[in-house]
């Protein structure tokens, strides 16, 4: 049997951090979060709380040893608070106690007193006041100023997106475990083991070889542990070193909703200029980003933002500009898609109202202006290998969009109380780490003497398959079974300095690793049977190692043997970098992208004009995944990145009260997509083309599936429309089904 994740998980035998059997002497830990959302410490009165049952230390930010800095990007955020808190859930201090109640009373009998700040909890508002994380950054291709005088038509206006919780299956945890040599061990359900090591040694003042973290695997993550996993693995590491006792810390779902950042919320302006044709001439926006009380990766994101800001078009006069914001919420990050869905909803919002303006489809202004092969993105790269048009066009013919629209406007004359819309939605995604010096990545294999193999990569499995591919890869080059081939848990000692397993690149770069170290391990045992065994030239084929004239052959088991006794050494490390990728900062050009994923979807949607309420009624995918490493997988990440993009456009909607407070911090109150809601999603692979970039010319898949779900927003707007003809144009995610219902209603929300 292979006993890959994906069997474990179907049979519910997989382990994650909270499941491991627990060392004897194990305590649990909680915090004590910040009740506001800006304001000064005036006292914290730790008295009552020590005298609970099972309480066995209480932490705050004196007992650090090193560092109390957790920023990676920029070192701006403490682990627990000093003199002021910034979000309402900041951590305060820690509790440790013999279980995870006792710790959590013990933390309600902690007493803080603040004295209170005024507090910004959106973007606009954070920048009036100047309250900002970065400088702004700005893109620009053409000349944007004369280019308006070139336009028949320009439309301006205003897009907002909201936040989206990650609900990864498993919430935050980690189990930190100290070393009878001063340091420690630590279990981290972490995207970013070696960003966790290089803090926690940070935090405690060690050295990082001091730290060892393991990731078993994650029950999700979208990029939620990417930088967020960090905080939990420091304070079960410090309450570690200081009781010297095993320490596990896991958040509850709502702890969880409540004390992590989420997908950040943007505010933007917007004006696009075409002419009478529907050729975009010019665009131009500012994105307020809402970061957070700290940086994260807010400016990791924000730039992705950029480089994303005209989607899967061609425009030849661009200026865009993105600004972090400093806001009092829990500092937002990674999330599938990394700022790309934000900016790639204005410019569609834009198209749309363009569209509305000059009343004609905004299919066709989307058709006309896409990429091609020669044309120029506005951070310089050029849009070789593009896949746009194709991906259209092959839309179009296997899904057959006209059919679909006279089969629409039959359905909306036939029916008076409900309506449907369907929207087009073509997409263009650059795969690379935009931080170029992340692009790398290592792979340790070893071969047992049994023939049987051990492969260790900076890859961390969270439900997306990527042992499964690297399994795969593994299987092609050494042709043995797949349950002859172990991938290992992510470790820091067997894989040094690992990159976030994020940006998609995950199989890309560790496959890469991976087949550059099974090849010099296949090629030292080739040469030795040609040499040592079979005298003479073998090719190795279906698991044998086979001389042509003679018609000799030898397994890969015996192979493997000989070759040990031979002192053959069967263990190769091999490192791959990205290559011909850089990025300029100082002039906002470069090749940032080692390729882009292209591909096109039309969801379709049916809206009850009475209730408000809607169904997305099918979504319908023309996808580049190059050639596929595994067709199974690369249909379950699309499924499941598009339930997430409807998620984000439709009904996942985020609630604050005035102190910052989370409203929505339950799946009773956040509503997010389930079975019942997920439409039928029909899936056509772009028939295989080639991507020497990715391992056997595969293409990442992780996030880009997740934007077609925006097609949805504007399918709801078409099928409103059919209600309404003059309804307002609002861009403002999500479109809740009270929303629709109170605009069909005439009122605003
Ligand atoms: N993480 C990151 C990412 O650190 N840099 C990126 O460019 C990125 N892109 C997508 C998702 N995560
Ligand atoms: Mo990410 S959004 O951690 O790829």
């Amino acid at each position: 049997m292979n006993l890959n994740d994906i069997n474990l998980h179907v049979s519910g035998a997989s382990r994650f951090v909270d499941d491991l059997i627990e060392p004897t002497g194990v305590l649990h830990a909680t915090i004590v979060a910040s009740t506001i959302a800006h304001g000064l410490i005036k006292k914290i009165d730790l008295h009552e709380a020590r005298k609970s049952p099972g309480v066995v230390a209480i932490f705050t930010a004196e007992d650090i040893p090193g560092q109390n800095q957790i920023g990676n990007i920029i070192q701006d955020e403490v682990l627990l608070a000093e003199k002021e808190v910034h979000f309402n859930g900041q951590p305060v201090a820690l509790v440790i106690a013999e279980s995870k109640s006792a710790a959590q009373k013990a933390a309600q009998r902690v007493h803080v007193e603040y004295e209170e700040k005024p507090a910004f909890l959106e973007a606009r508002e954070a920048f009036e006041k100047n309250s900002l994380i970065a400088p702004p950054r700005t893109f620009a291709l053409g000349d944007i100023v004369s280019a308006w005088d070139r336009c028949d038509t320009i439309v301006a206006g205003r897009v907002d997106s909201g936040a989206q919780e990650h609900i990864y299956l498993e919430t935050q945890a980690s189990l930190a475990i100290p070393l009878d040599d001063g340091g420690l061990k630590i279990y981290s359900a972490t995207q970013a083991a070696s960003i966790v090591q290089r803090i926690v040694a940070r935090v405690l003042g060690l050295a990082a070889h001091r730290i060892e973290v393991e990731v078993p695997r994650l029950g999700g993550a979208f990029g939620g542990k990417e930088d967020q996993a960090m905080a939990w693995a420091c304070l079960a590491a410090l309450a570690a070193l200081k009781t010297q006792r095993p320490i596990k810390m896991t958040l509850s779902r709502s702890e969880d909703m409540r004390y992590t950042g989420k997908r950040h919320p943007y505010s933007s302006d917007y004006k696009i200029g075409l002419t009478q044709d529907g050729a975009i001439l010019a665009f131009e926006a500012t994105y307020f980003q809402n970061a957070g009380a700290a940086a994260d990766l807010s400016t990791a994101i924000l730039e992705r933002t950029l480089f994303h800001a005209t989607g899967s078009y061609f425009i030849p006069n661009v200026k865009v500009t993105a600004i972090a914001c400093k806001t009092n919420l829990p500092p937002n990050t990674a999330f599938r898609g990394f700022g790309a869905p934000q900016a790639m909803f204005v410019f569609e919002s834009a198209i749309y109202a363009a569209a509305a303006k000059m009343q004609v489809d905004a299919k066709i202004i989307q058709h006309k202006n896409l990429l091609h092969e020669t044309d120029e993105f506005p951070y310089g790269m050029k849009a070789e290998s593009c896949k746009a048009e194709t991906c259209w066009s092959s839309l179009d013919s296997t899904f057959k969009l006209q059919e679909l629209e006279k089969q629409i406007i039959q359905h909306n004359r036939q029916h008076r109380w409900n309506k449907k819309g369907f929207a087009v939605m073509p997409l263009c995604f650059g795969i690379s780490f935009t931080n170029t010096g992340l692009n790398q990545a290592s792979a340790l294999v070893h071969v047992f003497t049994d023939g049987s193999v051990s492969i260790s990569t900076g890859a961390v499995e969270m439900g997306q398959g990527v042992k499964s591919k690297i399994q795969g890869i593994v299987a092609r080059i050494f042709q043995i079974p797949l349950d002859r081939i172990k991938v290992e848990f992510t470790n820091t000692q067997r894989i040094a300095n690992m990159s976030p397993t994020a940006a998609s690149t995950g199989a890309d770069m560790n496959g890469h690793a991976t087949r550059l170290a099974c090849e010099q391990i296949l090629s030292r045992i080739q040469k030795h049977v040609e040499h040592e065994q079979l005298a003479g030239p073998v090719i190795y084929k279906d698991g044998l190692f086979q001389k042509n004239e003679s018609g000799e052959k030898m397994t890969w088991e015996a192979a493997v043997q000989n070759a040990y006794w031979d002192r053959v050494n069967l263990s190769a490390h091999a490192f791959y970098a990205t290559p011909d990728i850089y990025f300029d900062k100082s002039l906002e050009k470069g090749k940032p992208f080692s390729y882009h994923v292209y591909g096109a979807a039309v969801v379709e949607v049916t809206v009850d004009g009475l209730r408000g309420l809607y169904t997305i009624d099918s979504v319908k995918v023309v996808h580049d995944a190059g050639k596929s490493l595994d067709v199974k997988i690369d249909c379950g990440q699309i499924e499941g990145g598009i339930v997430q993009g409807l998620g984000w456009v439709t009904m996942e909607e985020i609630r604050h009260d005035k102190n910052g407070r989370l409203l929505s911090d339950s799946l009773t109150t956040y509503k997010v997509p389930d079975i019942h809601f997920a439409p039928d999603i029909r899936i056509h692979f772009l028939s295989e083309t080639e991507n020497p970039a990715g391992p056997f010319n595969s293409k990442a898949i992780g996030e880009p599936p997740f934007m077609y779900g925006i097609a949805a927003y504007f399918a709801i707007l078409n099928a409103m429309r059919a209600f309404k003809p003059d309804v307002p144009l609002k861009f403002d995610l999500p479109i809740t089904p009270e929303k629709v219902l109170m605009s069909l209603a005439g009122q605003n929300t």
